[in-house]
């Protein structure tokens, strides 16, 4: 029995990665340095591994911006306008794809899986050369076993490779990347060799898009490839690992191929995988690794549990390791650098530094017998009984009120036609309303103003104050320029999420409990710890500030019970519609708050209801009965002429289109500049019958779209969307812009509505 885990974070305790990449991108750290500092926190990385008892290393899981970019140079998949770039400087040009130049955009970005990670995506087509380059491979595998350790390269395998790719720019929009395989597996055979060369004896082929429903082409590519790349003489011992869901129909087919050990996930989100492997025979002579310690939550493991798991697990193959359930990429670093968590709840948190220590705590149990870890299993089952037993957990009162909920709590009293009529009375508003999505540029000055309030440097009332003058410009500066739905900015917000987490009991914050979200950026994911409620207000007191500086109406804005779930550590002790329920209930306080305050449009935010999509079809309409449940019941409690909008971005809505009618919202805004509208015709097509406000300004970028380009976006939202139902509106908040584009991109937008208002009424 070994431990091991399959990727650690790679940032450092105090993000010295992100402190130099970033230095390195302005010129103010060498390359040299930044290898330096590279190399140093993947030493340091090893070291703690191998102090927890971690027997067997990942190596390779370290990467300057995403491990899926690095595949594709270790592929040779660099694009044709980046080859250059890559040729002159390596390392200039790995930024390059990562974050495009002046003549060359960057490669597209999106979610890894169901998580909060951002990858690059491949760009491929019938016309790619692949061609191996294992220099970092070989380079880290090397690192590691020069400091004496056991280390097991891991690379995203062959298969998952080609499905997280999309067809290059100019290739046909129906080329699949799989058809590719052949070409690509002797690339991977080559770099297997050379690893097997620098003394690998295992190599880790991840490949997780295998838990994903996958046709029988895609099964049939899959015993190819490992069939292929099992068939090799000259190769490390081959594991193939999975994660984030029950590998399903893959695992039979895996089973059947010559590969010498297969990673399971065994965490609850994954319990078939138990029975799976029993249905298909087991791996008799085999390695097995078991993933029983979650990777991607920071709760602590329950021993007992996770050793009955192993137990059973011995029968069914040749040997059982003992690892996480994924990449700890996705948690925190160490609970212990959290100085402001009372002790008694930190003792039901692990990240990851305690996950390993677990991992290896389980494999000793696993190999010595639990008698060896009898000390470990009593304070595990005394910290698990803390947790269960604290009042953080259990608030009576909330798990009251949420029982007592009724269908018609998440109904709005009148359907939307005559929601519709009340709304155009009382809010009177033109044809073609102009809106923003709720933030404004987030300015230095705003972040050294929270920087002096928790520094001391400014007392509360001395921040109120500077949140207060930046309301007032944003909201003169939106009257000025003839928007007609005003926002207050959001400049008091650090994070959509972790603003409110703050201000809800039975959530916690983190003051390091940094998770890399794309390249140098990083969020600090609450933890939903509780039963949750909310003491007062959260953002009444602004929001009507700011409608007291203005006859136009002004927008309440509120992020939404799924996305509250999506972007936090939620709580595993209850089922999650439960606790979606719970937060909608507070929200739902909040929106009947501002509606009392005098605001009559409120928007309730959910950017992240199709990233928690469940990765199977299976689990989807379960999944999205309970987020639309939430939304409506957060939105439900207010009068028919008061305004609800809701904001979604990232694209791809078909798969959810028919969840997003059910909102029932009177006002959707989407993200649609990028695809000339296209969102607009999915909705039309879908036969959506209230107003929505397809992105015409895509905010992504600091070019300022012209009036008439502007103006020609509007005019084909029109063909899908009649003009009384018809918003205009930027794509998404406007917190990462800069102001001088925002002001100029503003402008166009409302001068564009005039002009096609015009039109209409000239009709
Ligand atoms: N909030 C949360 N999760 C998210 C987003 C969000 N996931 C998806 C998407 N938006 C990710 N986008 C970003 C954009 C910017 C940053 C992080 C994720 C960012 N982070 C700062 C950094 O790394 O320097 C730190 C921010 C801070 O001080 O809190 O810029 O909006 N939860
Ligand atoms: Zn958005």
């Amino acid at each position: 029995t070994r431990s091991t885990v399959y990727g650690y974070p790679r940032q450092g305790q105090n993000r010295e990665l992100k402190k130099a990449v970033e230095g390195y991108w302005k010129g103010r750290v060498t390359a040299d340095a930044l290898r330096a500092t590279a190399a140093g926190l993947r030493r340091d990385t090893w070291r703690q591994l191998s102090e927890a008892g971690i027997d067997e290393v990942p190596t390779g899981d370290f990467s300057y911006y995403d491990h899926v970019l690095d595949t594709s140079v270790m592929v040779g998949a660099v694009p044709d306008r980046h080859r250059e770039a890559v040729a002159a400087d390596p390392l200039d040009g790995y930024f390059a794809m990562a974050r495009g130049t002046q003549d060359a955009a960057p490669l597209e970005m999106t979610k890894w899986f169901d998580t909060n990670y951002h990858y690059l995506v491949p760009e491929l087509g019938p016309d790619t050369v692949f061609a191996a380059n294992s220099a970092k491979q070989v380079a880290e595998l090397d690192e590691a076993v020069a400091l004496g350790l056991t280390a097991r390269p891991v690379l995203v395998g062959p298969v998952t490779y080609l499905l997280l790719a999309k067809p290059a720019p100019g290739v046909a929009a129906d080329f699949e990347p799989l058809t590719l395989l052949d070409r690509l597996l002797p690339v991977y055979a080559e770099v297997l060799a050379d690893l097997r060369a620098a003394g690998a004896e295992w190599v880790q082929l991840d490949e997780p898009a295998l838990v994903q429903d996958r046709t029988p082409a895609d099964l049939d590519a899959v015993a190819r490839a490992y069939t292929q790349l099992g068939g090799l003489a000259d190769r490390p011992g081959l594991l193939v690992a999975s994660y984030f869901d029950r590998l399903g129909d893959a695992l039979p087919v895996l089973a059947r191929t010559p590969i010498d050990g297969l990673a399971l996930d065994f965490t609850d989100a994954a319990a078939a995988n138990l029975d799976d492997l029993a249905a298909a025979g087991g791996l008799p002579g085999r390695r097995l690794v078991a993933g029983v310690v979650d990777g991607r939550n920071i709760w602590i493991n329950d021993y007992e549990k996770s050793l009955a798991t192993l137990a059973t697990l011995l029968g069914l193959a040749g040997r059982v390791d003992v690892a996480t359930s994924c990449s700890l990429l996705h948690v925190p670093l160490d609970t212990a650098a959290e100085e402001e968590i009372d002790p008694e709840i930190l003792r039901w948190l692990a990240f990851a530094r305690q996950k390993t220590a677990e991992v290896a705590t389980l494999a000793r149990g696993l190999a010595e017998g639990t008698d060896a870890i009898a000390d470990e299993i009593a304070a595990n089952r005394a910290d698990l009984t803390s947790r269960a037993d604290s009042p953080v957990t259990y608030d009576p009162a909330v798990q009251a009120r949420a029982d007592a909920v009724r269908d018609a709590d998440g109904r709005r009293s009148q359907p939307y036609e005559v929601r519709a009529a009340a709304q155009r009375a009382h809010l009177g508003l033109p044809l073609l309303p102009t809106t923003t999505i709720g933030s404004f540029p987030q300015t230095d000055e705003l972040r050294a103003a929270r920087a002096d309030l928790r520094t001391g440097r400014i007392d509360s009332a001395g921040y109120d104050e500077r949140i207060r003058k930046e309301i007032a410009e944003v909201i003169s500066y939106q009257e000025r320029t003839g928007i007609d739905v005003l926002v207050h900015g959001e400049p008091e917000r650090n994070d959509m999420v972790q603003y409110f987490a703050e201000r809800l009991s039975g959530y916690l914050a983190t003051r390091h409990g940094w998770v890399q979200s794309y390249g140098t950026r990083y969020v600090r994911p609450p933890v939903l710890a509780g039963d949750i409620s909310r003491p007062e207000p959260m953002t009444v007191g602004w929001t009507t500030y700011a409608q007291s500086l203005t006859d136009r109406p002004v927008k309440g804005m509120l992020t939404g019970p799924v996305t509250m779930l999506a972007w936090s550590f939620v709580r595993d002790d209850q089922p999650l519609g439960d606790t979606a329920r719970q937060v909608a209930l507070a929200l739902r306080d909040e929106v009947d708050d501002l509606e009392s305050a005098g605001i009559s449009v409120i928007q309730v935010d959910e950017p992240a209801l199709r990233e928690t999509l469940p990765l199977r079809a299976a689990g989807r309409p379960a999944y999205l009965a309970w987020a639309t449940e939430a939304f409506r019941l957060s939105t439900s409690g207010v009068r028919p002429d008061t305004q609800i909008h809701t904001h979604m971005c990232y694209a791809e809505f078909g798969d959810i289109v028919q969840a997003i009618d059910d909102l029932d919202a009177d006002v959707i805004s989407l993200e649609a500049a990028r695809s000339h509208m296209q969102v607009a015709h999915e909705l039309a097509d879908h036969g959506y019958p209230r107003e929505a406000g397809p992105g015409v300004y895509d905010i992504h970028s600091p070019r300022v779209p012209s009036v008439r380009e502007t103006a020609s976006l509007l005019r084909t939202g029109l063909e899908a969307i009649p003009s009384e139902r018809l918003w205009v509106n930027p794509d998404c908040g406007l917190k990462t812009r800069g102001w001088p584009e925002t002001r100029a991109s503003l402008e166009n937008l409302v001068a564009a509505a005039r002009t096609v208002r015009d039109e209409l009424s000239a009709h």
